[in-house]
């Protein structure tokens, strides 16, 4: 299985209640390697381009709100099928309907304030990552 990257969000609700740490042990545990990080406050202009692809679902106004309520840590992981193995150990997107021992379900408090980011395709990922990182950040 290749080598590969994924990008990450660590939400403000997790920041907030001070579990940075606690998501990124989990994300190395899954066998993610932290290759770029920063903590950052989004813009209402970068949340809702960052989010432009969910502009007509009811919750982008909530769900931009939110993502602006406080800092986040963007991240670059990197690792076998980096993509898929985030989005296990992520969890489902509602905690309530997410496996024991997923970050969601261990950390997360509601379907909107749910901990984590997680690209959901390697196309994704290249985007997102290049729109919060230069190359000269991500260092492998
Ligand atoms: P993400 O993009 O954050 O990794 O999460 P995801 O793929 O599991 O979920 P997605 O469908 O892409 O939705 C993006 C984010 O929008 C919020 N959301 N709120 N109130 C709602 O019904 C609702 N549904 C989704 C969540 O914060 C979700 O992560
Ligand atoms: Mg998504």
């Amino acid at each position: 299985m290749a080598v590969t990257r994924t990008f990450s969000i660590i939400k403000p609700d997790a920041t907030r209640r001070n579990q940075t740490g606690a998501v990124t042990k989990m994300l190395e545990e899954a066998g993610l390697r932290v290759v770029a990080s920063k903590r950052i406050q989004l813009s209402k202009e970068q949340a809702e381009g960052f989010y432009a692809v969910h502009k007509d679902r009811p919750f982008y106004g909530e769900l931009c709100n939110f993502m602006t309520s406080g800092p986040v840590v963007v991240q670059v992981l990197e690792g076998e099928d980096a993509v898929k193995r985030n989005r296990d150990i992520m969890g489902a997107t509602n905690p309530a309907d997410a496996a024991p021992g997923t970050i969601r379900k261990e950390l997360a408090e509601s379907i909107e304030a749910n901990s984590v980011h997680g690209s959901d395709s390697e196309e994704n990922a290249a985007t997102e990552i290049a729109f919060f990182f230069n190359d000269d950040e991500i260092v492998g």
